[in-house]
């Protein structure tokens, strides 16, 4: 017959009050693992290695160019480290029940039911977990979306099916004025050039449906509404000078994949120059190369869209000008 789990055996209990070989086994295998998880945490510490490196970001993505990319990028990681102690902690408990507690007859073990500790504790220990992951989570979601009162750069960004169009402006909102315009074409990759130790607000809108601008290195993407619908964000600077490419990250038609640009990262005195010549009347591509830069993008190029002439270029523009 077996017996019910809340009856407790003589057997069982004296095995618990006199700890036997098995337990002393189990003394040694935890000793052994405690021994194991603390040479690693030495080897992390000692070496001074960066752990979300090591790990290959644990699948975030690597090579953030903004202070607000490191933030997510280094919540992440310390989300799957907590993530992973505890883990280690659980399956650590799994086998050591497994070991500690195998079966070695009829005879049932100790019965916890009604451990008023043991339940505080896996009720508790939860909540703490889910409180601080969601306080950190708040802490850095704030940080990103923060809008400052007067950054130093704005740019609009339009999105339209199926390219894109820059407009630096000289103030916030749509009141504002654009200053110089950069603009997409199926021949000309549009370049969006933007300095780097400068606070930068992007003001989104489209003129038709529904895009999205992502550049990956920024770690971020941020849905491009049409209507009175305006996103906006800002990254509080760009740290390194380069050139990323940029897509559309939201399914918008036949020719979404399409929609690439390239964020081309300068110094300020570049930057400053880059502008006058572009509100001198200068091209993009012409500015470009007045700043020593490279004229067209250089992280991707255009694609044989196979649309005919009289479909959507008209006559009037020449190829491969830019504007
Ligand atoms: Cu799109």
């Amino acid at each position: 017959m077996v017996a019910r789990s809340s009856e407790v055996r003589p057997s069982a209990v004296r095995h618990s009050a006199s700890p036997g070989v098995g337990g002393r086994r189990g003394r040694g295998a935890g000793r052994l693992a405690g021994l194991g998880l603390g040479g690693v945490a030495l080897l992390v510490l000692l070496t001074g290695c960066d752990v979300g490196q090591t790990f290959d970001g644990f699948g975030w993505p690597q090579g953030g160019i903004s202070p607000e990319s490191k933030r997510m990028y280094d919540l992440w990681i310390a989300s799957c480290i907590a993530a992973l102690a505890v883990g280690v902690f659980v399956w650590g408990l799994i086998f050591w029940c497994v070991v500690r507690y195998r079966k070695r007859g009829n005879a049932l073990p100790v019965q916890t039911r009604y451990n008023m500790p043991m339940e505080f504790l896996y009720t508790i220990a939860p909540i703490l977990i889910v409180s601080v992951l969601f306080y950190y989570t708040a802490i850095v979601q704030t940080d990103v979306d923060k809008l400052s009162k007067n950054p130093d750069v704005t740019v609009e960004v339009v999105a339209f099916k199926w390219n894109w169009q820059f407009n630096y402006r000289d103030g916030q909102g749509t009141e504002a004025g654009t200053t110089a315009s950069t603009l997409g074409t199926s021949e000309v990759i549009p370049v969006l050039v933007l300095p780097t130790n400068r606070s930068i607000r992007f003001e989104e809108t489209s003129r038709d449906v529904i895009h999205s601008f992502w550049v990956p290195e920024l770690l971020f993407k941020r849905d491009v509404m049409p209507g009175k619908i305006r996103n906006v964000f800002e990254v509080s600077s760009l740290d390194a000078e380069g050139a990323y490419v940029g897509r559309c990250a939201e399914l918008c038609g036949s020719y979404h994949a399409f929609m690439n640009f390239e964020l081309r990262v300068v110094s300020p005195e570049k930057y400053d120059q880059f502008l006058a010549a572009k509100q001198d009347g200068k091209s993009t591509q012409d500015a470009l190369s007045a700043i020593g830069e490279e004229p067209y993008a250089t992280t991707t190029q255009p694609f044989d869209t196979r649309r005919t002439q009289d479909n959507f270029n008209p006559d009037d523009v020449p190829a491969r000008t830019g504007s």
